[in-house]
């Protein structure tokens, strides 16, 4: 696959106090270098805020190397967990069918993957992906997209 660039966006009150205790960030840069190793990843930390993860997302959609944004953290049902919220309305394009084979994948780990609220979708030229904020969540969605990502995004061209 060409060279393209990820985001990682880390959405966690805590984590953007303290840097340190992000798990699940890293640990997606991790697996996005093993399985793409000729992309760059760009990575950064918001605290629960609709309006600074949209204006985040935006900038990254904005941009025409970002080609796949996977967010990870406040997509549960706490009053502060607004990440599907946030990015629904940046969304050209619902990806129903890939929320769903995370869901499918997921739920077969754990129940729980049910209370995760999640989306996936396009906008502009890049896939944005809701992940849950857990190390283990993480890597369990990402083994779920990983082998699709390459033809999702030459079918977007
Ligand atoms: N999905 C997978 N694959 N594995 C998990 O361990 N944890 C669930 C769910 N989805 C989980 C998962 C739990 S316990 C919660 S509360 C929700 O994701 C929401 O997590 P978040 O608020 O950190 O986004
Ligand atoms: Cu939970």
């Amino acid at each position: 696959m060409e060279s393209i660039t990820f985001g990682v966006l880390t959405i966690s009150d805590t984590c953007f106090q303290e840097p340190s205790k992000d798990r699940s960030g890293p640990r997606l840069v991790n697996l996005i270098q093993r399985d793409f190793q000729n992309s760059s990843i760009v990575t950064s930390y918001l605290p629960d805020e609709r309006d600074l993860i949209q204006r985040e997302l935006r900038k990254w959609i904005d941009r025409q190397d970002v080609r796949v944004i996977i967010t990870t953290g406040g997509t549960g049902f706490a009053p502060r967990d607004v990440t599907p919220d946030a990015t629904k309305p940046l969304l050209d394009k619902d990806c129903p069918q890939l929320t769903m084979a995370i869901a499918l994948a997921s739920l077969q780990k754990t129940k729980f993957a049910a209370l995760s609220r999640g989306v996936c979708g396009i906008a502009n030229n890049t896939l944005i992906l809701n992940f849950p904020g857990s190390e283990k969540a993480v890597v369990e969605c990402f083994e779920t997209v990983s082998d699709l990502l390459p033809h999702a995004l030459h079918l977007m061209g």
